[in-house]
């Protein structure tokens, strides 16, 4: 089933220089980009964003963390998406994270890992709705797609 889900490349991404390895990663899978924005989170989005881990111990550096500096926002289509971008991540603790996926090769610490992928392609419509205006987002024809969908 060909989904979208939103990707969420955080401060430490972009501060150490991994934007172009994360994207890389994700173009080479064969995902194809719809929408990508450099951006401060403000507070109230993020917060919106995280709605979930509200009251967790967590949150309030979580919050002060992921509006430290520029991410880069993103939507990205394909096949299974949103499983498929959760498995490239691999678990949230990079210390559980496998060799071989985003946080297992790239990360030290949950509170430093990277990435952000949806959970489900519920919260891939949400969170794409909360980042994302319609004409921001592209509906594109790639001549590559006939080699990677049968
Ligand atoms: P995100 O939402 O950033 O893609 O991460 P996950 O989906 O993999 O993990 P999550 O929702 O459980 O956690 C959201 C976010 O909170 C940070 N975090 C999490 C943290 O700083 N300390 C913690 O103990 C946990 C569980 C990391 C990711």
């Amino acid at each position: 089933m060909i989904e979208r889900t939103f990707v969420l490349l955080k401060p430490d991404a972009v501060q150490r220089g991994l934007m172009g390895e994360i994207v890389g990663r994700l173009e080479g899978k064969g995902l194809k980009p719809v929408a990508m924005k450099f951006m401060r989170i403000p507070k109230e989005l993020a917060e919106r964003h995280y709605a979930e881990h509200k009251g967790k111990s967590f949150f309030s550096g979580l919050i002060e963390y992921i509006t430290s500096g520029p991410v880069l926002c993103m939507v990205w289509e394909g096949e299974n998406a949103v499983a498929s971008v959760r498995t490239m991540m691999g678990k949230t603790n990079p210390q559980d994270a496998a060799p071989g996926t985003i946080r297992g090769d790239l990360c030290q610490q949950t509170g430093r890992n990277a990435v952000h992928g949806s959970d489900s392609v519920e919260s891939a419509r949400r969170e794409i709705g909360n980042f994302f205006n319609d004409y921001e987002i592209q509906e594109w024809k790639r001549s590559v797609d006939p080699w990677l969908f049968e």
